[in-house]
């Protein structure tokens, strides 16, 4: 599996794996989401600041939760920053 698809893939089994530890398993809390950081880009958990900022990015809504539709937006906003540089 490779492409767009692997990638889908990876995004949708790391929301899953980290909105299930507590709480709604299809949102993602704010310890949720520091941990995703950290384990996922090691060193941007560490920063607590950074992860407040990071969240309330996320938090589109300001629901105080991210769900999977705000995390797949960020996603994808980044991404496609990233591939116009
Ligand atoms: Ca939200």
């Amino acid at each position: 599996m490779a492409g767009l698809p692997a990638a889908m893939a990876i995004l949708m089994d790391t929301f899953d794996r980290y909105a299930g530890k507590e709480g709604d398993s299809k949102t993602l809390t704010k310890g949720e989401l520091t941990e995703l950081l950290r384990n996922e880009l090691p060193g941007a958990g560490s920063n607590k600041a950074a992860v407040d900022e990071f969240f309330s990015m996320l938090d589109s809504d300001k629901d105080g939760v991210v769900d999977f539709t705000e995390y797949v937006t960020f996603v994808t906003a980044l991404t496609v920053i990233c591939s116009k540089k």
